[in-house]
């Protein structure tokens, strides 16, 4: 069907924002304050905080050291807050979260416990029109979905659910007032980034902790603690050197991946180099040799260091077996962190059940039974089973495109984009950190700041120039498509054939890699070059003569 040509609309908002995590916070300061526009932020939640205000687990905290995990784009803002710990807790990120929207007044243009159910482009008026639960219809030139990659919760549907006679829980909705478990028999199914931060906390304070393994995972000492008073003035006064590097670092991490390979180094060398990483914690581990992610046999000494360590920890050497038979190349996965995980192990009320071996069959009234029939009575279960990743936040919005296309249709076969910012047939919508961007792979905030940068670069550039339509071109989305494939096959990481990178932890997803693996860096200047031609790929219209 013929499209109409654009017209400059009269909407309710220059732009609405959905989201008000670190990239809808972002951009309303830069849409309404930097650029003057109307804009207004839909939250679904009660608050700012985005996935830290639904992520209340036990032991939820950053794995980005926090003096990188915040905003660098003002040095007051940044030289005004002081973190207290090498990795932010889940509370102390909602304090900062709170205190940023304060001090950048935000909250009067965000409309707290409004959840969008539709987002609908009109052709003819060339505006959004934005449904949120309560009825309520918001129009907007824009739309700028601010969702982030991990706020769908992802709970199996596991048969005999709704039978269970005790409580349940996915940690991505956890309840704001905390859970007791004190005394409990729990079972937490899960044992990703997640549900390894949740295990020593849950095995202190549970009767029996229960942990279903479905895939053994690699994890790496955290190392947290409290931040010295001279790294903290270390921080304040480096933040434009903290800023240079995280910028050009592929993970936007404040550290370098080091310029050697593993074969650069003797057997004894690189073992002490692993020990030295071990000890340091952290992702850094990752940064060891530059080739942990590119070259298997490389990679494979770092794997077996790791399963090294594990039954060095855990002392029953059944248990420590399961703990260390993983079957994907290190950090193929995403890598965790830890704070004692396989430590807990060693704890008298804690089991580690091995569902690949023996798969869960169902949920009873009283626990979960095994298809061999064994069955575990629990009180609580904790769901630390993941999201919908990087797609689901988007397609939860039902967002109709031109010629009433719905996303969901769009992407039957998985995410297109260019960019991971634009969708073509989805004019005027931009994704922040979107399926086609570096995202999950980058330490969110850097990421977050040059998406809404360039955002809201673009839409200034737009409006100066009287442009009323952006979209991108689908030679364009084919060819970025064509690119990000390219780039994660360049790497170990489609190795992990059940990582929720690929799509794989839902049953029915498309699996097609869906975050930019060429790095963050490399991305950065991508999207530039793109603006500074005139942004390429993208057809840009202007409004019809009146
Ligand atoms: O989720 P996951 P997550 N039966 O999908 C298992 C970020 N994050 O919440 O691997 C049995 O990684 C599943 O098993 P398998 C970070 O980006 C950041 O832990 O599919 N088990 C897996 O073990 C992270 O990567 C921080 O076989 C089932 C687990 O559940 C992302 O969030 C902290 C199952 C899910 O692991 C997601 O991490 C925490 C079933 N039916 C998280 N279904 C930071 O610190 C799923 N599983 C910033």
């Amino acid at each position: 069907m013929m499209q109409s040509a654009p017209r400059a609309g009269a909407a309710d908002f220059d732009a609405i924002i959905v989201g008000a995590g670190f990239s809808g916070m972002y951009q309303l300061h830069l849409l309404r304050d930097r650029l003057g526009l109307k804009a207004r932020v839909l939250e679904q939640g009660g608050g700012v905080g985005g996935t830290w205000y639904w992520n209340r687990y036990p032991g939820a905290r950053c794995d980005s050291e926090s003096h990188s995990y915040c905003f660098t784009f003002s040095e007051a803002l940044y030289k005004e807050w002081e973190w207290s710990e090498r990795y932010p807790g889940q509370a102390e990120i909602m304090r900062y979260m709170n205190w940023v929207a304060d001090r950048l007044d935000l909250k009067r243009d965000i409309a707290f416990d409004t959840r969008v159910t539709a987002c609908r482009y009109d052709a003819a008026a060339n505006l959004w029109e934005v449904e949120t639960a309560t009825g309520e219809r918001l129009t907007a030139t824009w739309l700028i979905t601010a969702v982030g990659c991990l706020s769908t919760a992802n709970v199996p549907k596991i048969p005999g659910l709704e039978s269970f006679g005790g409580r349940w829980y996915h940690t991505g909705q956890w309840p704001h007032e905390g859970v007791d478990f004190t005394g409990a028999r729990v079972g937490q199914i899960g044992t990703g980034s997640t549900g390894i931060q949740a295990v020593p906390v849950i095995a202190a304070e549970a009767k029996h902790l229960t942990v279903f393994q479905r895939t053994a995972n690699y994890s790496v000492p955290a190392r947290n603690g409290p931040l010295a008073a001279e790294f903290k003035a270390w921080a304040r006064e480096n933040w434009q050197a903290i800023r240079e590097t995280t910028q050009s670092t592929p993970n936007g991490h404040p550290f370098i991946i080091a310029d050697r390979s593993a074969w650069d180094v003797t057997e004894a060398e690189r073992q002490a180099i692993y020990e030295a990483a071990w000890e340091k914690g952290g992702l850094q581990f990752r940064a060891a040799f530059r080739d942990l992610l590119m070259d298997k046999a490389a990679n494979d000494t770092a794997a077996a260091f790791l399963k090294a360590k594990i039954r060095e920890i855990v002392q029953d050497p059944e248990t420590a077996a399961k703990l260390a038979d993983i079957d994907h190349p290190y950090a193929a996965k995403r890598p965790p962190i830890d704070t004692h995980y396989f430590e807990t192990f060693n704890r008298d009320n804690v089991t580690l059940v091995d569902v690949r071996a023996n798969p869960i069959e169902r949920i009873t009234p009283e626990g979960i039974r095994l298809r061999d029939g064994t069955e575990h009575a629990l009180d609580i279960i904790v769901f630390a089973t993941g999201f919908d990743a990087m797609t689901g936040p988007l397609l939860r919005l039902n967002i109709t495109g031109r010629d009433g296309l719905p996303l969901a249709e769009a992407w039957a076969a998985g995410p297109r984009t260019y960019l991971g910012l634009q969708v073509d047939g989805f004019p005027n919508l931009f994704t922040i950190t979107g399926p086609g961007s570096p995202s999950v792979l980058c330490n969110m905030p850097v990421c977050i700041e040059q998406h809404a940068e360039w955002i809201a670069d673009c839409i200034a550039h737009l409006r100066g120039n009287g442009i009323a339509r952006m979209e991108p071109e689908p030679a364009a989305v084919e060819r970025w498509v064509a690119h990000v494939n390219e780039a994660a096959h360049a790497t170990l990481l489609p190795q992990a054939g059940h990582s929720w990178y690929l799509g794989a932890n839902v049953p029915g997803k498309p699996r097609v890699f869906m975050p930019y693996a060429g790095g963050m860096a490399r991305y950065r200047g991508i999207c530039a070059d793109v603006a500074a031609k005139g942004y390429e790929g993208f057809r840009l219209e202007a409004p019809a003569p009146v």
